[in-house]
């Protein structure tokens, strides 16, 4: 059946009519913004929680490895455990991390990150051009870095650090660097360990630099 239309009423049929009433509406428009604003809503959700659990995870991860130095540092200290208590600790917040532990050891604080004493004398930084240098560590050669890899000996000042590496929890769509398997990483300030024995020193070895370095 074809309808028709009283050509009289249109402007009257039109004010009133559905499409009108549907334009006059409100009953929709909730559900509207709703829709719209949800997503941004929930993304920003997701990242306040991932910023959260990442520095939960980073104030814990600082506080197992401090307690980890601590145990370390003992006569008694075994650095297996410690390592195996930092994980047993982060394991509640970071489930799925993977860790590598370092330690390296000086005989004082002031010998953190310091090279071995050299005779510079064409001043680039590096040991080479013949020059002479004192092989204190022992190893037959010349560091930059005079730490010795490991947990020292009594009375040494030791330098733990551990990575962790993690993928996200709160994983946020659309941001895939946000998403990425990322790094946390602390770092105990130096620690001497006990002085359960008498120290050694470093020693006072000569020994020349290659001439090419
Ligand atoms: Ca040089
Ligand atoms: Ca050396």
């Amino acid at each position: 059946m074809i309808a028709h239309t009283n050509i009289s009423c249109l402007p009257i049929c039109l004010a009133n009519g559905p499409i009108a009433k549907l334009r006059q509406s409100e009953a929709g428009s909730t559900a509207l913004e709703f829709a719209l604003i949800a997503p941004v809503f929930l993304l920003m959700l997701l990242g306040i929680f991932d910023l959260g659990h990442m520095a939960y995870g980073h104030a814990t991860l600082n506080g197992a490895v401090q307690e980890a130095a601590r145990t370390s540092a003992l006569e008694t200290g075994d650095t297996e455990e410690a390592d195996d208590r930092v994980v047993a600790l982060m394991k509640a917040v970071l489930p799925n991390a993977e860790y590598e532990f370092s330690r390296v050891s000086y005989v004082d604080f002031n010998d953190v990150g310091r090279p071995e004493a050299w005779n510079d004398s064409n001043g680039d930084g590096l040991c080479n051009n013949d020059e002479n240098y004192v092989d204190e560590n022992g190893n037959g050669t010349w560091d930059k870095d005079i730490g010795e890899d490991g947990n020292g000996g009594a009375g040494d000042v030791v330098v733990y650090e551990v990575e962790v590496s993690y993928s996200p929890v709160f994983a946020v769509p659309f941001f895939a660097s946000l998403s990425d398997r990322r790094t946390l990483s602390a770092t105990t300030a130096v620690k001497r360990n006990q002085p359960f024995a008498a120290q050694n020193g470093y020693g006072s070895s000569a020994g020349v630099c290659a001439a090419d370095g």
